[in-house]
């Protein structure tokens, strides 16, 4: 029978049992060592770790780049609705203000008698997801698993089963890899400061916030003891009582009980905002958690996980009918995974232990399309070339993988800059149709067949004699044209950045007049060229820019065009190139006019003084 740990006043109240005299003993212990021990743990520091540890220890997460999201809790019974509105989910606590003792009234109503863990397993296996990460514990501190250290947790509902055990025990039969998510931040715990800005009447008299550390530490010993989690998901680390010497402290704990395990980096404080990344080497964390959203470009070296939602909330919702396509996921699902991203997918499941209907039906969809193009997904690392306009390319070994999302009107592709010769050319769904291949100056065009082999995603493998080989400095035409590419430029600044879907295949967001595009090229025949701009530029234009190469500087002004998507051409004028070699051409904005200087798709320099 389970100690009754009261919650209800600012301190612990003695129900003395064998459980709670546990922890009584447990925290003396901390208590009664120097605070520097008890706050900063005396653990000993994490063991430096090699490069090729590292490596070692994370490849298992690297490879697998898909996983399955799970925020599930008392939270679902209200299904996102209350007193009217029905824009909640997991935050509905606070979000709806409601008082600890009327949210405790949950706790009756908990009984997902449809749970069944090994189904929620199957559908995390068979839609291709190699993790999966259920929340333990989320900011409103209810807890998932039958906890010696609180009362306030599955088994004081009907319920009373083992979520997390039954869980873990189905996930390890399926061979998924068991993931905990648990918060930092605990709007339940009598210790846990500061207590939510219109909790007026709930006193923080005697709260003791190592105190609730070392009641954070003791639940995550529990977790990792009993379900042997491969990654801890923190979050919640963002308010003011976490600190970075705290995150610290905690990332040691955790690594002294699991030394393979993987933490994320919202263990300590070092995450920027919601794009995820960590902001500087003094932070913990081995990976990033972009949230809702995937980086604009590839980040070598840098391992990090883009975490979504299905529909607009992470927890259950039952008016919010905005899911996401299949489609769409699937091309999120390349897109990060082109990048050297893991894709983290979000269930919310009901209060009944089921997951919704539209979860399971493009969990289902994404599965038939991994079990065909997988082999394009796992393991595999970032694009060599970065984005493309018809698509996503993944790279693995001596293969490389063609996403192509918008099947092309002329039959054919361009893989630009890869100068590596190509074996052989094959759809990854029909790998005895061969496909012919050229190679030249401008990079691998590839022959396509008359129709997309999948509407979605059709991937191309490219068989390569060796290793890819990338040159991506630009080189004249055939008639001596120099043209420069969006997706070849370099973007000095912060908004701007290359839109590679195919109607666009420019420089987009161009928003912030600081920003200014770069080329650099090689002029083989030295001489006057004409510059020409293919742009777009939705009315009213009236922006300014100036291109500069090889000392001479051109203005023009930006005349509207039919739209972002409506692209025209103009010419500022001509430069001259008095010597081969290699030059540079900067477009950067002398004035910004309406939201964006204009899309920029090329810069072309043709030979011949300008008219
Ligand atoms: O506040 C949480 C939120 O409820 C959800 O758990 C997401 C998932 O990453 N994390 C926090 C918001 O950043």
């Amino acid at each position: 029978m389970k100690s009754v740990v009261n919650h209800s006043a600012p301190v612990y109240r003695s129900f003395l049992s064998h459980r709670f005299a546990i922890v009584v003993i447990l925290l003396t212990a901390f208590l009664a060592a120097p605070a520097s021990e008890v706050l900063l743990g005396n653990q000993p520091a994490r063991a430096a770790e090699t490069d090729e540890q590292r490596d070692a220890r994370m490849k298992w997460w690297r490879d697998a780049k898909f996983g399955m999201f799970i925020h599930w809790g008392l939270y679902a019974i209200p299904a996102g609705e209350w007193k009217g509105r029905t824009n909640h989910a997991e935050w509905i606590r606070h979000s709806a203000q409601i008082p600890r003792e009327t949210y405790d009234e949950f706790l009756d109503q908990f009984n997902p008698t449809e749970f069944d863990a090994d189904a929620w397993a199957r559908m995390a296996k068979d839609a291709g997801m190699k993790y999966l990460v259920i929340t333990s514990k989320h900011h409103d501190g209810f807890c998932l698993w039958p906890s010696d250290l609180t009362d306030f947790d599955v088994e004081s509902t009907p319920f009373k089963r083992d979520i997390l055990g039954e869980l873990s025990a189905a996930c390890r039969k399926h061979g998924i890899k068991f993931c905990l998510y648990h918060s930092i931040m605990d709007w339940h715990h009598p210790d846990y400061l500061p207590r939510r800005r219109w909790e007026k009447e709930r006193s923080t008299e005697g709260a003791d916030y190592d105190r609730y550390v070392a009641y954070m530490k003791g639940q995550l010993k529990e977790l990792i003891e009993r379900y042997d989690p491969a990654v801890l998901w923190f979050d919640g680390e963002w308010e003011g009582t976490w600190t970075h010497e705290r995150g610290k402290d905690l990332d040691d704990y955790v690594r002294s009980l699991k030394p393979d395990i993987i933490i994320n980096n919202r263990v300590d404080k070092g995450r920027r905002g919601m794009e995820g990344l960590t902001g500087g080497d003094q932070y913990r964390g081995d990976f990033g958690t972009p949230e809702q959203q995937i980086p604009a470009s590839g980040l070598p070296g840098v391992d990090w996980e883009s975490c979504m939602t299905m529909n607009r909330h992470w927890g259950w919702n039952k008016n919010d009918k905005n899911w996401k396509s299949t489609a769409d996921l699937i091309r999120k699902l390349v897109d990060i995974a082109s990048e050297g991203g893991n894709f983290l997918l979000n269930i919310g499941p009901k209060p009944d232990g089921t997951f919704p209907q539209p979860s399971i039906e493009r969990l289902a969809a994404i599965g038939r399309w991994m079990d065909v193009n997988g082999e394009s997904i796992y393991g595999t690392t970032a694009s060599p070339v970065g984005k493309v306009p018809w698509g996503r390319v993944t790279q693995k070994s001596d293969k490389l993988y063609l996403h192509v999302f918008d099947w092309p009107k002329d039959d054919s592709i361009l893989l630009p800059s890869v100068t590596t010769k190509v074996k052989n050319a094959y759809p990854l769904a029909e790998t005895s149709k061969k496909l012919d291949v050229s190679q030249g100056d401008q990079g691998v065009t590839v022959s396509l067949p008359d129709e997309a082999l999948d509407p979605i995603d059709t991937v191309i493998v490219l068989e390569l004699a060796e290793p890819v080989v990338v040159d991506r400095s630009i080189k004249p035409q055939a008639d001596g044209t120099i043209v420069l590419p969006a997706q070849l430029a370099t973007v000095e600044g912060s908004t701007a950045r290359f839109e590679s879907k195919s109607d666009r295949n420019c420089i987009g967001f161009w928003t912030n007049p600081k920003d200014a595009v770069v080329w650099e090229f090689k002029v083989k025949k030295p001489g006057s060229y004409t510059v020409q701009l293919a742009y777009a530029c939705e009315p009213p234009g009236g922006s300014r820019v100036e291109v500069e190469a090889a000392k001479q500087k051109l203005e023009a002004g930006v005349k509207a065009t039919d739209g972002w998507g409506d692209f025209q051409t103009m010419s500022p004028g001509g430069i001259t190139f008095d010597q081969p070699g290699t030059y540079s051409l900067t477009v950067r904005p002398l004035e910004l006019k309406g939201e964006g200087v204009m899309n920029l798709r090329s810069v072309s320099l043709r030979p011949g003084a300008s008219e």
